[in-house]
């Protein structure tokens, strides 16, 4: 198996080395890609030095097996040709291709299946929020089919990259020693402080990261009725998203029903015992690969409402574990 990660210096390429080698996933040679700034850094696995090379537009993908790129949406779009026309099944973190028809964005626990269909040999990895909050839609909606989603989320540092963790890090130092602090990635003071303002916002007075959990959720779960209205919020928390979630169904769901499914669900655990505070915190989901769920409840203002809280890892279940885990599929149920 030839594996290569493209974008390796960045926070989600250097978890990529990380979750490839804790799932044991069978690597023969591993190529590792960067931009001029990150090529001829050495990294580490599994025993072994490797150098990044610079990404380029030549044949250095000939017999890559899986490509996992996470190095912008830019780069996802001017390589793609490059690092798929081998045959690299190419498995893209950006969001640069998740809403084209003919790529497939896939969460292995909702619609593995999809991971087959993939005629430009592109597989899209949904935004984080979105993949964290599907693994626990996808047992309720068997159940009976949700109608609408609303979510609010406390989303860490690190989707905003491995720069503005730094910067969140320093901004703490900073406050400490009676400084300003640096305000370079992130449009305000991060520390101790929330922002209500994640990528662009949009014509329909929503930011773009909302909307990707609005059209994502709808394509994962092959569910175009599905409604979701998203509010996301930036929190100085260094590497878990936490998410308040409201769902509403066609039916009725009780809280004992959903327990059950929650529990029996793949990549989801439960962690919900209110009176032993007991319950998913984004501190002890940091570089957890689970999705935690916890006070799940009743919805009091929504006879067909359920409402839970969900956390899980960014730089993981929000990207390159779930991006692994895709690859993994693939090889656990080969076709043809
Ligand atoms: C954040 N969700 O927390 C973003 C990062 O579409 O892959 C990931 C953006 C994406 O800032």
């Amino acid at each position: 198996m030839k594996v290569a990660i493209v974008g390796v210096s960045g926070a989600v390429g250097q978890e990529f080395l990380r979750v490839l080698d804790e799932q044991n996933f069978p690597i023969d040679e591993l190529l590792l890609f960067g931009s001029e700034r990150s090529a001829g850094n050495t990294y580490e696995f599994r025993g072994e030095k490797h150098t990044v090379k610079l990404l380029q537009h030549n044949d250095d993908f000939q017999g890559v097996d899986f490509a996992f790129v996470s190095a912008g949406a830019g780069v996802s779009r001017e390589f793609a040709e490059t690092i798929t026309k081998h045959g690299a099944i190419m498995i893209d973190n950006s969001s640069a291709f998740r809403m084209d028809a003919d790529v497939p964005l896939v969460v292995p626990e909702v619609n593995g299946e999809d991971a087959f269909n993939t005629p430009r040999g592109i597989i899209a990895n949904p935004n984080c929020t979105t993949a964290i909050m599907v693994v626990a839609l996808k047992p309720l909606n068997d159940i009976s089919p949700i109608k609408r989603v609303h979510v609010a989320t406390y989303q860490a540092a690190s989707g905003a990259g491995a720069v503005a963790m730094a910067e969140l890090e320093k901004q703490y130092a900073e406050l400490a020693e009676g400084k300003e602090p640096t305000v370079e990635k992130f449009a305000y003071q991060l520390a101790y402080n929330l922002i209500p303002h994640i990528d662009v916002f949009l014509d329909n007075d929503y930011t773009k990261e909302e909307m990707k959990m609005y059209n994502e959720t709808k394509k994962i779960m092959h569910a175009p009725e599905l409604e979701v209205s998203a509010t996301c919020i930036r929190v100085p928390v260094m590497r878990a998203h936490s998410e308040a979630v409201w769902v509403e169904t066609e039916q009725p769901i009780s809280v004992e029903q959903a327990r059950k499914a929650f529990e029996q669900a793949e990549g989801l655990v439960v962690i919900d015992e209110p009176a032993a505070k007991k319950y998913p915190m984004p501190l002890d989901a940091a570089g957890q690969d689970p999705v935690y769920a916890g006070r799940l409840r009743k919805d009091i203002a929504n006879p067909n409402g359920l409402t839970f809280w969900l956390v899980g890892d960014q730089i993981k279940k929000g990207a390159a574990l779930n991006a692994v885990q895709i690859a993994q599929y693939m090889l656990a149920h080969p076709r043809g």
